[in-house]
């Protein structure tokens, strides 16, 4: 980023401990400014994600607007939960209930005030399923063409040698296959972050979190928890020796710094909305130069220049 220009943000988020994480990367970027945060059912339900959302803002000290949105997919039940961040969705670390109430209008509609009133300024981030964003489509379409960007944590690499196992491996998508064909399939211009990017040398390392606590500060303490929940995880479901994955980190550090970005590709993405083992797969179609469609999937990030920034924003 160049000068003093301020990336605006709208963060729409199912608040788990990476979300969590990428929250604060937004609240305590020194030029970016986190206008509006909606909360969408997804990793917790959506009453925790707002408390979550609340908590993470006041802890940062922002006074953001917390719009609660969505409490189920479009059209499907919820998912069972699968416990990956804890029942809190802040890995059952209990703390104090948020100062703050949540706003009264819902999210969808909250999404479209703010970005309606500022055409093409607003880069949304989508860290949840993508059933506000939707909604926002369905009540004015024209939010497509008025949002500078809008990134998704989602989708899968453009390499057919790196594959997500299943589906329900891309749970942002997979949640809501409704709502993300809606959304890939308008002419919103999508940053496709994949879960992919989070994996390999961009995982945190134990010896990169050890560094954390060295600045103690209560932004510094709740993110080591986090991290240290994310950490177990990885020990407990993929056999990592303490790295943690932060998929929605990596998104957000597309969002703040797009330069970070060294490598994507314009693609029409596809969404299996048929029930069967497809659901929720998406398909990627390198887009022509005529083909107007509107996602680009990144493919490969400056992981150095994105752990720079996670470890600015997690000290003190
Ligand atoms: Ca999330």
């Amino acid at each position: 980023m160049s000068g003093t220009h301020v990336k605006r943000l709208l963060v729409d988020t199912d608040i788990g401990t990476d979300d969590a994480l990428a929250l604060i990367m937004a609240l305590r970027h020194p030029r970016a400014s986190v206008d509006l945060v909606t909360t969408v059912s997804g990793n917790v339900d959506v009453e925790n994600a707002t408390r979550n959302a609340l908590y993470v803002a006041d802890l940062c000290g922002a006074d953001v607007p917390v719009h609660p949105g969505a409490a189920g997919p479009l059209v499907r039940p919820r998912p069972a939960p699968r416990g990956f961040h804890g029942e809190n969705g802040l890995g059952n670390l209990h703390y104090l209930t948020p100062a703050r109430l949540p706003r009264k209008s819902p999210a969808p509609v909250a999404l479209v005030e703010r970005i309606a009133g500022s055409p093409g300024q607003y880069t949304l981030v989508a860290l949840g399923p993508l059933t506000n964003v939707a909604l926002g489509l369905a009540l004015e379409p024209r939010i497509a063409e008025w949002v500078e960007r809008c990134v998704v944590v989602g989708g899968p690499l453009p390499d057919h040698n790196r594959p997500l196992s299943s589906p329900a491996d891309d749970f942002n998508i997979w949640a809501d296959a409704e709502a993300a064909a809606a959304v890939l399939g308008s002419a919103m211009p999508v940053t496709l972050v994949s879960i992919q990017l989070s994996r390999g040398t961009a995982r945190s390392t134990p010896e990169e979190r050890d560094a954390v606590p060295r600045a103690p500060g209560p932004v510094a303490a709740f993110a080591t928890a986090m991290l240290d929940h994310l950490a177990r995880q990885g020990r407990e479901r993929y056999d990592w020796h303490g790295e943690a994955a932060i998929p929605d980190a990596v998104a957000m550090a597309v969002a703040l710094e797009p330069a970070l970005v060294i490598g994507s590709v314009a693609c029409c993405a596809a969404v299996e909305t048929t029930e069967g083992p497809d659901y929720g797969r998406v398909s990627l179609t390198p887009a022509g130069a005529q083909s107007g469609c509107a996602t680009r999937v990144c493919t490969r990030l400056d992981i150095a220049g994105y752990k720079r920034l996670l470890r600015a924003a997690l000290s003190g």
